[in-house]
């Protein structure tokens, strides 16, 4: 599994060099998850399929940008489920947008996820690691004068936050989840949303808790955001960092998979901000 880590830390530099020097321009194609896709977006996908292949340990590759499942090694131990750049419709204003990828024992379920990770492209190239049953999550730095990365604290969850990210189109919010996040307001809670996944949970790992949430609404009555390579890989590092990840009742990686680009209403946070949305039925 450390050929794999190595691979998205050699990735990091190259795909932060992709998105600093390429065009923001969209393609005329639209992905699985129905987003128009960016040039950037194929890029860097095209760059992440060709060095996980190189893997003989890797089983299968799937990623945002791709229809299907596709087997690499028969003999591979792991599946690896990827977004090459989530929040990538930020990048024409200059936020900050992050990879994604999930590394699963062979096939692709929640049960099945043994560690998970995120690239953040932002002021600074950062890389967060979880591995199933470690406590904390590795965190890296990229030095860009050296050229290497370096390893920081790991990064844990207190019981309780400050940040409230909440997703999802707020007029087709249900009544119930209103109420939720009011409450969080009205007990302190100050708003951080970027739109970007990424940012906007590390923001939460690195500030020691809060809640993130991205519920089921009228519009979207599963969410928006994908079991595989979105919401389970962000349920386990939350899960090592000593908070919780549920759709508002289950354990998230407990949860099963019909298909492969499935999503699920999510809330990552720590212990007590979880403990609200339990209480409250994830707002439903
Ligand atoms: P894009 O990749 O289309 O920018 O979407 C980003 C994302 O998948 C995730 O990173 C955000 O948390 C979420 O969508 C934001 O969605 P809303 O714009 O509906 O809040």
């Amino acid at each position: 599994m450390q050929k794999i880590f190595d691979c998205f830390l050699s990735l990091g530099p190259k795909i932060q060099d992709l998105i600093i020097c390429g065009e923001t321009n969209y393609t005329s194609h639209v992905n699985s998850s129905g987003d128009t896709q960016l040039a950037l977006d194929v890029q860097s996908d095209l760059m992440i399929e060709r060095e996980l292949s190189n893997l003989a340990c890797v089983y299968a590759l799937f990623s945002e940008e791709q229809e299907k499942v596709r087997i690499i090694h028969k003999e591979g131990e792991y599946s690896v489920a990827y977004d090459p750049i989530d929040g990538s419709s930020l990048l024409d204003s200059n936020l900050s947008v992050g990879t994604i990828f999930g590394i699963y024992a062979k096939d692709f379920e929640g049960k099945n996820l043994v560690a998970s990770g995120y690239i953040l492209y932002g002021p600074r190239l950062e890389i967060v690691i979880a591995q199933k049953d470690e406590v904390g999550v590795r965190h890296l730095r990229f030095d860009p004068k050296k050229q290497e990365w370096r390893e920081q604290e790991r990064l844990f969850l207190a019981q309780k936050g400050k940040i409230n990210a909440s997703g999802g189109t707020q007029k087709y919010w249900s009544n119930q989840h209103q109420k939720m996040i009011l409450s969080l307001f009205q007990n302190g809670y100050r708003l951080r949303y970027s739109g970007g996944m990424v940012p906007d949970l590390h923001q939460i790992l690195v500030k020691g808790g809060g809640l993130f949430s991205y519920p089921a609404t009228q519009d979207a009555p599963q969410g928006k955001l994908r079991k595989l390579f979105e919401v389970f890989p962000f349920a386990l590092i939350f899960e090592c960092a000593g908070g919780e990840a549920i759709d508002g009742k289950s354990r998230l990686l407990d949860l099963g998979i019909q298909t492969s680009h499935e999503s699920c209403p999510c809330f990552f946070g720590s212990k007590e901000e979880i403990g609200l949305v339990r209480e409250m039925d994830g707002g439903k």
